[in-house]
Parts: structure tokens; C-alpha cells; sequence
């Protein structure tokens, strides 16, 4: 039999987009030594202002894509004028969002009710309204397109799979705890780590952004909706009803003072005027023999979602993180008093990559 075409679409070609397209190539020529593979096609690619793409959706080359994409005199197609050329495709459709576009999030359920499968890293879809979050699951059960979204948490960690397996499997999920923030995990780990004393606080956060640990403007690490985010995604996938990602308390590193400086910059440095604030949590922290962390964490039972500074042993797990890693822990009746615990690399774009392709993979297995 002859294989099976799946034309793949890949809007946003930034740090994660460039890895994802390598792995892509890997994974294409990996199916294609398998007669009964389905063969992929790249049929599109566009980042902002710029489309590379076959009218006849004939296969587009991997040799150099991004130059062509840069280079690309094509007229860029609307949003969705896009959906419409890749609905009218003769074979199934992957749409990949490397984006964190909210306008392209707001489209999934008419991406998934024309029978287009989604798979992307874009977290704004699934931690927007309640609304939107039902609309898309609505479109994808009516239709028979998947959605799958494993790097909206954790990277490439297999966090969101391994909870929808405890859920689905019977488990009961009690609560979900954890470090969901590379940033965050690379500044407190410095800032107070468990042996040593660490340096200043705006020391730490000028060191992040400088190694390129942070968003270009700090704050947006700081503010702790990147974490409230991932969180709202996890409380929905266990069964909570949360609005949105600010409808519970979500604790901001951002000194008052220092939410409406004009600039990252300026932030920066006006920063070291609040590092008496920091420096005392972190000593109360060590009076009681222990280190302060930024977690975030759903309390199942209570329905209590919370995103915030707290304090561990340090000989605990969330303690003796290292680097920008992130660990989830989830406890659960099956895992008793020991929980099952998701650790590793939560930022950066080959990993962050590899949850998409990795849910490539998953949609390929069930066209
Ligand atoms: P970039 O590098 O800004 O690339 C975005 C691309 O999308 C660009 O090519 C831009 O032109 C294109 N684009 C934007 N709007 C568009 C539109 N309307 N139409 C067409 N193209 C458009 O962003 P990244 O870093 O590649 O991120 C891509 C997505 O992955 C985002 O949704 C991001 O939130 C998500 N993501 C990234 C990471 C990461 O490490 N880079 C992670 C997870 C998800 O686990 C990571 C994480 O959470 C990091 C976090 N900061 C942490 O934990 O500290």
C-alpha cells in the first residue's frame, strides 16, 4: 500500500520553532525508511510578516528553511485565509503553533472543527477562559482532531501525559506541587541555595537575564503568571473548573513600586533598592533551618490553587533543585506517601521542542 500523506503547517519559527523543525526533519526521514509510515510534508511555515508555502502542497525542503523563510517574497497569508488553504488540503492536516499568540490560541476550535489536528508549546489556549478551554476539547471530541499540548508544562517533560494516564487510569489525584519555572528554579537555587549563602537578589535576576534565562523584560518571569499559567492548565486537567490564571492567588516577585517603571532596564536597576525585602525572607527561612522557593501548587480535594513564595526543608526535593530544572510531584492514592515526581530540564528550545514533536508522534498514531 502506498503510504499515507500528513501534511504538516508550522506557525512560529523563534527559538523553539528552529528546533522543532530539525527534529521534524529527523523524524520525516526516520518515517519515510518505513513503507507503512505515513510520510510527512512540510506544506507551510510563517513566523510574523513572513510565509513559505506550496499552493499545491507539494512537499517544501528542509535544506536551509529558515533562510528561505526570511528571504520569502510570499505574500503573508491572514490568519485565516490559512486555515482555509490548509482545511481544503486533500489529505490530514497537523497545524504545529510555535507561537504564544492569543489571536492564533483563539482560533483551535475552528482549526479543530474543520478536522485539523494541533499540537504546540502555546500555553495561552489552554490557560485562557473557561470558555475557550471547553470550546477547543468540544471541537476536537466532534470532529476527531487531536490537540495535544505536553510542552505548555514542563518543557519536554512528560508532565501533562502522565497525569491525563493517572486520571484515566482511575487514579485519584490529591495534589499537584512543584518548581514550574526555569527562571524561577535558576534564580532561587543561586539566590538561596541549599549550601552557601547565595548572593543578592537583583545580583541574581541581572545574572539570569544576562545568561538568557529570562524573558527580555524580567518582570514577566517575576510576575508569576508564566507559573499561574501552567498551573490553571494542571487544575483543569484534573477536573477543577478554574476561570482563569488569575482567578486564585498568584504571588508577584515585582516590588509595587516597580510595576509601572517604563523599561526592563530600569527595573534592573532600581532593583537593589528592594533587596532588604528578599533578604529577609530568606533569613527567616534559614532561622527555622530551611530555604525559600517559588512554587505553585493545587490542592485537589480543597480545590485551592495557589502560586507563591514558600518555605521547604532543606534536605526536600523542591530544595535540592539544580540549575533551571523544574519538578512536579504528584501525590495520589495509588502513590500513597511517596509521590510520583517529574524532574529535569523545563526551559529551553530543543527540549521544549521535543514535547511537540513527541505529540506529533501522538497524532500520527492515531490518524
Ligand atoms: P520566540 O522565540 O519568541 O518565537 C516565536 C515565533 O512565533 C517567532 O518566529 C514569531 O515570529 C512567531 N509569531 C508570533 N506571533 C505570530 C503570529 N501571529 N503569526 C505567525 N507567527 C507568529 O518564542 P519561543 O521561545 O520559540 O516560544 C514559542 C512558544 O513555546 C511560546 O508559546 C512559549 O510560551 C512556548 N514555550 C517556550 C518555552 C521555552 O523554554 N522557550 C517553554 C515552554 C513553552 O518550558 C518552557 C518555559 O516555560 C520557559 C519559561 N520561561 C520558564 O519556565 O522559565
Amino acid at each position: 500500500p502506498t503510504p499515507k500523506d500528513v501534511y504538516i503547517a508550522v506557525i512560529g519559527a523563534g527559538g523553539v520553532g528552529k528546533c522543532f523543525l530539525s527534529q521534524l526533519e529527523f523524524l520525516s526521514k526516520r518515517l519515510a525508511a518505513n513503507s507503512s509510515s505515513p510520510r510527512l510534508s512540510l506544506v507551510l511555515i510563517s513566523r510574523s510578516k513572513k510565509i513559505l508555502y506550496s499552493p499545491q502542497y507539494a512537499p517544501l525542503p528542509f535544506d536551509n528553511i529558515s533562510t528561505k523563510l526570511a528571504d520569502s517574497t510570499q505574500q503573508p497569508l491572514p490568519l485565516t485565509k490559512t486555515i482555509e488553504f490548509l482545511a481544503a488540503a486533500p489529505s490530514k492536516v497537523i497545524l504545529v503553533d510555535n507561537t504564544s499568540s492569543q489571536d492564533i490560541a483563539d482560533q483551535y476550535p475552528n482549526v479543530l472543527s474543520r478536522g485539523i489536528s494541533i499540537v504546540t508549546p502555546n500555553k495561552k489556549a489552554f490557560s485562557g477562559s473557561y470558555q475557550l478551554w471547553q470550546d477547543i476539547f468540544a471541537a476536537a471530541a466532534s470532529s476527531g482532531a487531536g490537540v495535544y499540548h505536553e510542552s505548555s508544562v514542563g518543557a519536554g517533560l512528560p508532565v501533562i501525559s502522565t497525569l491525563k494516564d493517572l486520571v484515566d487510569t482511575g487514579d485519584s489525584v490529591t495534589r499537584i506541587e512543584g518548581v514550574f519555572s526555569g527562571t524561577m528554579s535558576f534564580l532561587f537555587n543561586s539566590f538561596a541555595p541549599t549550601e552557601g549563602s547565595g548572593g543578592k537578589w537583583s545580583a541574581e535576576v541581572a545574572k539570569a537575564k544576562e545568561l538568557g534565562y529570562t524573558e527580555p523584560d524580567p518582570r514577566d518571569d517575576l510576575n508569576g503568571l508564566d507559573v499561574a499559567r501552567k498551573l490553571t492548565i494542571l487544575a483543569r486537567l484534573v477536573g477543577l473548573q478554574v476561570e482563569s490564571p488569575t482567578s486564585f492567588p498568584v504571588q508577584s516577585l515585582i516590588p509595587k513600586e516597580l510595576e509601572s517603571v517604563a523599561s526592563g532596564d530600569e527595573f534592573l536597576q532600581r532593583l537593589p533598592e528592594f533587596d532588604a525585602q528578599m533578604e529577609e525572607t530568606k533569613i527567616s527561612a534559614e532561622k527555622e533551618g530551611k530555604v525559600v522557593r517559588f512554587v505553585g501548587s493545587i490542592d485537589v480535594e480543597k480545590n485551592v490553587v495557589k502560586v507563591g513564595l514558600e518555605k521547604f526543608d532543606r534536605s526536600h526535593a523542591i530544595a535540592s533543585l539544580k540549575g533551571s530544572d523544574n519538578i512536579i510531584s504528584f501525590y495520589t492514592k495509588r502513590y500513597g506517601a511517596n509521590p510520583l515526581i517529574v524532574q529535569g530540564a523545563g526551559a529551553g528550545g530543543e527540549v521544549t521542542a521535543m514535547g511537540v514533536t513527541g505529540d506529533l508522534l501522538r497524532v500520527l498514531q492515531r490518524i
